[in-house]
């Protein structure tokens, strides 16, 4: 694995990222199981992509830069200054829900405090929202950038092409990452696409492109942190491509074991970036296993306190119905 010293991060920011990624898996683990207890309606799962996310989102200037996530970007958000607070008050529609006030599905990240873009539920809109904000950012001379994130099946709809081409043609400051999970629901990568890399695509709209090991949260940093340099030189946008495995099934209304062997998933796990990156850090003497049994407990206690504050947090008023919603 490519040394994190080599990429100027410190033992404190890679144990950072850790914390990050364990947190993000904490959370939608209690999210699956407050599912099946009847109490939050739905969840679409980051599991397998932590690495990935909170790699690619740490390589981000946290301060000044657009994003706009998909709906299993738990490991962006959380990177990117989303509390697990507001993460479950999203889980159980509440009112208080920073990210739609409780309106919109989970998963539908939007944060005006961290500029967020809101999401829509047809996938791959967010590109060519995200090449707006970059061309608002050109416009600007400012010296932001946006992230997006989609799904390798959703970069075959004609959003992505119609973005990636614009941001191309007017050398725009944005990062678009396909989180290749290698399913579409049930639909394998071998029936979504030919070409042999994702990050091939960027050849057909003159723009940089490269794929990435989606595991490994340091390679992802380290290409992500290369294409936001190029943004802010004006050498345009990137396209990344992260390869990992969607551990879960899509969704908790998918039933996996209809179009995939348990065999093959307990293979994938063997690679989950989770299990790899502990590894590594172990081997590296940063995280012991007294480090670790900390590190569980204050994320378990956080998760706690979120869900009961969630829980007893009141729903949207009927009379709010109508806010927000052009008439
Ligand atoms: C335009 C549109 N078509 C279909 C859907 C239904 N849908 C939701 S997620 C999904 C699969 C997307 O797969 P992929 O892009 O690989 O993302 P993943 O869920 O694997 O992360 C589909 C078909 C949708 N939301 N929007
Ligand atoms: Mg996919």
């Amino acid at each position: 694995m490519i040394n994190h010293e080599e990429l100027n991060l410190s033992n404190h920011d890679v144990l950072e990222m850790y914390r990050l990624m364990l947190t993000a898996r904490r959370v939608d683990e209690r999210m699956w199981l407050l599912n099946r207890a009847g109490k939050i309606p739905f969840v679409v799962s980051c599991q397998g992509q932590e690495a990935q996310q909170v790699g690619a989102a740490f390589a981000l200037d946290r301060n000044k830069d657009y994003s706009a996530p998909y709906y299993r970007d738990l490991g962006v958000v959380l990177t990117l200054g989303m509390t697990v607070k507001e993460l479950m008050l999203q889980a159980y529609a509440k009112a208080e829900d920073p990210n739609s006030g409780g309106r919109q599905m989970p998963g539908h990240f939007g944060s005006k405090r961290l500029r967020m873009i809101s999401g829509s539920s047809p996938v791959t809109t967010q590109v060519p929202h995200a090449v707006g904000v970059a061309l608002a950012c050109q416009m600007n001379n400012e010296s932001a950038l946006s992230f997006v994130t989609l799904g390798e099946g959703s970069s075959n709809q004609g959003d992505f092409h119609e973005g990636a081409n614009f941001a191309a043609v007017h050398k725009l400051p944005v990062i678009i990452m396909i989180e290749n999970n290698q399913y579409a629901i049930s639909v394998p990568l071998k029936k979504q696409v030919a070409c042999e890399r994702l990050s091939d695509r960027a050849i057909g709209y003159g723009m940089y492109g490269e794929t990435v090991d989606g595991n490994n949260p340091l390679a992802v940093y380290k290409v992500v942190k290369e294409a936001a340099e190029r943004a802010r030189n004006g050498d345009g946008p990137s396209l990344i491509e992260a390869i990992s495995y969607r551990l879960t099934p899509h969704s908790s209304d998918d039933d996996d074991r209809t179009y995939r062997s348990q065999e093959e998933v307990d293979e994938a796990k063997e690679q989950d970036g989770l299990k790899t990156f502990r590894q590594y850090l172990f081997d590296h003497q940063i995280l012991t296993e007294a480090v670790e049994t900390k590190l569980e407990d204050e994320i378990k206690a956080e998760i706690d306190e979120a869900t009961d504050y969630a829980e007893s947090a009141p729903y949207p008023s009927p009379d709010t119905l109508f806010d927000g919603v052009y008439q």
